[in-house]
């Protein structure tokens, strides 16, 4: 691999003599050559730039001068880099398209800029030309980015890094992640320990931790990462770190998507609604006739219904949000007083969970909803743990407050979900929907649980 770089500060590339950039150059396996722009001039002063046409501020610098220096060193492979702050933002996939050119010419301006004919002008001749960026601020000139660009180019060239495999495991890497915290020893320094999942020997929490740290670390910095990783690579595992982090992938989805669960607004009504209707008949008993399930969204889960949820202090609407869309809903009632919610809907007064007997309040928590895309992604868990923690706020006067629900008996899936989501069975009771007597298993929980 050559690179020719040319600036009008060679002695500023000293630092690639250095390190496994200066190892491969002294074995071969790197060809670096430095010009001096300044050797392109033909007047005495050996004058590099000129003031702008049109005025302005600083000097551009000059076409002829560039022009004599690219024809000597492109020659007919070369692949033209020209550092530049208004150049594409320079990533790991560019580096390693760059890696397979056999030869690269490195134009550093200073100033304002090289005169733009020039690069316009051996683009046109055929010569692949490259504007690239270090990121959003300004430099000098493109020295720094220059040997930013070797290195990161440099590095992938068979042979130069010891370790391939230190290649493939690493940020900005096939994975689409930023990398996972690394430590060594001391085990324990200034009071921190290392994770003690590293010390454990278990070659798979060790790896499954790593994953995680990964994901999270992403999610914190570097949000787009995580809205573009493909989903088809994304195991159990990686969806349930994703769901803890506020991302969830819905059936169907080819990407992580934003989610955040939150009490509803006036204008998340028209969602509400729609989701309703979308989802009650997914709850119902097989044999639900179509039409009693039609009059009871009418009557219940209308946008004049959703309306009056959202605006009614007893009720706490909750409404999750995916990628922007409200996919998932619930609905609970308060009772005045720390009193009980749905008394006459067959509320477990007399609840005991895990061997204690209820006491405080007992909110009813009539709805919670999540369209079918949403099964199995973890989703339940946000809605619910955003939900509760509102009830916990409206509990805070009680020392003990409960929550209530009632939940189709013949629906298993349901109830496995009300279970992991720490509620237990109280008993049964019917729900009345048209002219069809339904049996509901009932369950509960403490709204606040160690
Ligand atoms: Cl490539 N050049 C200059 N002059 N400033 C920069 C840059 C490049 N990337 C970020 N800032």
């Amino acid at each position: 691999m050559r690179f020719d770089i040319v600036s009008v500060f060679p002695e500023f590339f000293a630092v690639l003599d250095l390190s496994l950039i200066g190892k491969a150059r002294e074995r071969g396996i790197l060809d670096i050559a430095v010009h001096d722009l300044r050797d392109w001039t033909d007047d005495p002063h050996r004058s590099v730039d000129d003031t702008p046409f049109g005025g302005g501020a600083g000097m551009v610098m000059r076409p002829d001068v560039w022009g004599a220096a690219l024809d000597d060193t492109l020659g007919d492979d070369g692949v033209l880099a020209v550092p530049t702050p208004s150049g594409t933002p320079l990533t790991q996939r560019m580096c390693e398209d760059l890696a397979a050119a056999g030869h690269i010419v490195l134009a550093c301006g200073r100033y304002e800029g090289i005169d733009a004919r020039v690069a316009d002008h051996y683009e046109e001749s055929g010569v692949r030309v490259v504007r690239y960026s270090l990121g959003d601020y300004v430099l000098n000139g493109g020295e720094v980015a220059a040997v930013a660009l070797v290195e990161a180019v440099g590095r992938l060239v068979p042979g130069l890094v010891g370790n391939p495999e230190s290649l493939v495991e690493e940020s900005h890497g096939a994975a689409g992640l930023l990398e996972y915290p690394v430590y060594t020893r001391p085990a324990r320094w200034r009071g921190l320990d290392v994770p003690a999942v590293l010390t454990s020997g278990d070659h798979g929490k060790v790896a499954r931790w790593r994953r995680d740290r990964a994901l999270e670390v992403t999610a914190g910095r570097r949000p787009d990462m995580i809205e573009a990783l493909p989903a088809e690579g994304l195991d159990r595992g990686d969806r349930r770190a994703l769901a803890g982090l506020g991302y969830l992938v819905p059936a169907g989805a080819a990407h992580p998507l934003p989610a955040s669960a939150r009490e509803a607004a006036a204008s998340d009504v028209p969602g509400l609604a729609d989701l309703a209707a979308r989802t009650f008949p997914d709850a119902c008993p097989p044999g639900m006739r179509e039409e009693d399930m039609r009059a009871f969204v009418e009557s219940h889960l209308s946008r004049e219904d959703f309306s009056r949820y959202v605006d009614d202090p007893g009720c706490l609407t909750m409404a999750l949000a995916v990628g922007g869309r409200i996919l998932g809903y619930a609905l609970a009632c308060l009772p005045p007083d720390g009193a009980v919610a749905g008394a006459e809907r067959g509320a477990p007064v007399q609840a005991v969970v895990d061997g204690r007997p209820r006491s405080g309040p007992l909110v009813e928590l009539s709805k919670f909803y999540l369209d079918r895309r949403l099964r199995g992604t973890g989703a339940a868990a946000l809605l619910w743990e955003a939900t509760r923690s509102r009830l916990e706020e409206w509990a805070a006067p009680w020392p003990e407050a409960y929550v209530w629900l009632g939940t189709n008996a013949a629906n298993e899936r349901a109830q496995r979900a009300y279970r992991r989501l720490g509620f237990r069975f109280q008993g049964q009771r019917t729900f009345r929907v048209g002219d069809q007597d339904n049996r509901d298993a009932v369950f509960a929980r403490p709204i606040r649980m160690a």
